[in-house]
């Protein structure tokens, strides 16, 4: 480029030289004596020439200069800075193909592993990028929510088995205490045999003996109903109980009796959890006492009912388990026997077994549009809602409105429509345990 540069700026020198020398030729007669001095241009033939023929011609000129305008004299100097903006241009050009290597370099899939689309396709292969991302955020956070419930359903199995690890290890400690009865009684007998000063021991009071409910005092004679003090779980305090020792046996540990109405059963959770009433008349023993009974031996549960005709009937449910305050005193019973019907396994819709504890207050049933605690004014193992309610209230005669009274749902022709809609109740109700394995 550089030659083909000066070339041209050559020829242009060349042609204004040509141009010169045609205007001095056409102005040399008008402006001889001036171009004598200023331009001595001679023409003249060559040699000896005879006239009339034609004769060579020669021009001699003088050494040339040319005044060039101003601006001619930076050509160079454009020269120069075309040269240098070319340079430029091709350094920045290479730059440029670097950079692209470059970039080809980072989209080389062997690279990153990442496979990315052509320039021409980047809008189209961005959406697609942000879809996918998109997706990926969706799936994570759903992954989210999944493991969140996992972890729920976790922590729930965790509660549980603490609490199952915590009644193992109650029950572990009970019988060990009941073991380390057993021990130092005998060896209490064996010294009173042995010991001279019998009749003193004998006089003193056993007062390390835990009776744990009604049949540890049967156990060891004592044969009249009475409120009796006992022990279930030795790492809580002592309570009365009363002991029914007279039905099929004795040994009944009395949790539940309606005799007269003189009691009022429509109570709060915080009643039915302590107990309330008269343990020689009408009372709930209450929910806790309930639970440490119930949890230190496999209990069975008795009740007794008695209507206004004198009819009296029973039902025997070979285990009984009430849960504690945390599991909402949970009701668990075993197979029925007796002669009053299986009102607490109705049906499959009406079945007390494995409910919780409601009171008008605490609504743990499983009628979900209300407190079948409330309805029927007490407090019971509801479901959805009864097929029997042995806390209802206490009439002393048939009622009508609302079947809130005494209920046992199995009653001989206790469901059977009455003349004017009235309900029969109950004279008398009673729940009691005993140890299953007891032999009175
Ligand atoms: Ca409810």
């Amino acid at each position: 480029m550089k030659l083909a540069n000066w070339w041209g700026l050559s020829s242009a020198v060349l042609a204004a030289y040509g141009v010169l020398v045609v205007a001095n030729n056409e102005t040399e007669e008008v402006k001889d004596e001036m171009a004598k001095d200023a331009c001595p241009v001679r023409l003249e033939s060559r040699g000896k020439c005879e006239e009339g023929s034609e004769c060579p011609y020669q021009v001699s000129l003088p050494p040339l200069t040319i005044q060039l305008p101003k601006q001619f004299g930076r050509i160079e100097e454009v020269f120069k800075e075309v040269q240098n903006l070319k340079e430029m241009v091709n350094s920045l050009k290479k730059s440029c193909q670097d950079c692209k290597l470059q970039a080809d370099d980072s989209r080389d899939p062997g690279r990153n592993g990442r496979l990315l689309p052509s320039p021409g396709a980047l809008g189209e292969a961005d959406d697609n990028r942000v879809r996918e991302l998109e997706s990926e955020v969706n799936k994570l956070s759903s992954d989210l929510k999944n493991a969140k419930e996992e972890i729920d359903v976790l922590q729930g199995r965790l509660e549980k088995l603490n609490l199952v690890n915590m009644n193992n290890i109650e029950n572990y400690v009970d019988s060990k205490v009941a073991n380390l009865t057993f021990v130092v009684n005998s060896l209490d007998g064996k010294c009173s045999s042995k010991c001279p000063n019998q009749e003193e021991i004998q006089s003193r009071p056993v007062q390390h003996l835990i009776y744990k409910d009604c049949s540890d005092y049967y156990t060891i004679g004592k044969r009249s109903s009475e409120t009796y003090r006992v022990t279930p779980d030795p790492k809580n305090s002592s309570f009365e109980v009363y002991c029914d020792m007279e039905t099929m046996g004795g040994g009944w540990t009395v949790l539940q009796a309606r005799l007269d109405g003189s009691t009022n059963f429509t109570r709060t959770w915080q009643d039915y959890k302590v107990g309330f009433g008269n343990l020689r008349r009408e009372f709930w023993l209450g929910n806790d006492k309930i639970h440490l009974l119930t949890k230190s031996k496999e209990m069975i549960l008795r009740i007794d009912l008695e209507d206004f005709n004198g009819v009296k009937l029973y039902a025997l449910y070979d285990q009984f388990y009430v849960a504690n305050e945390f599991l909402k005193y949970r009701l668990h019973i075993g197979n029925y026997n007796g002669t009053a019907g299986d009102a607490l396994h109705f049906s499959k819709h009406y079945n007390h077994d494995l409910k919780y504890f409601t009171t008008p207050d605490r609504d743990n049933d499983r009628y979900p549009s209300g407190n079948c605690g409330l309805y029927y004014s007490s407090g019971w193992w509801f479901d959805a809602c009864l097929s029997a309610n042995l806390n209802g209230k206490y009439y002393h005669q048939k009622y009508r409105g609302v079947r809130n009274g005494i209920f046992w749902g199995t009653w001989p022709g206790i469901t059977e429509a009455h003349p004017g809609g009235y309900k029969s109740s109950f004279k008398e109700a009673k729940m009691m345990m005993r140890p299953k394995h007891f032999k009175p």
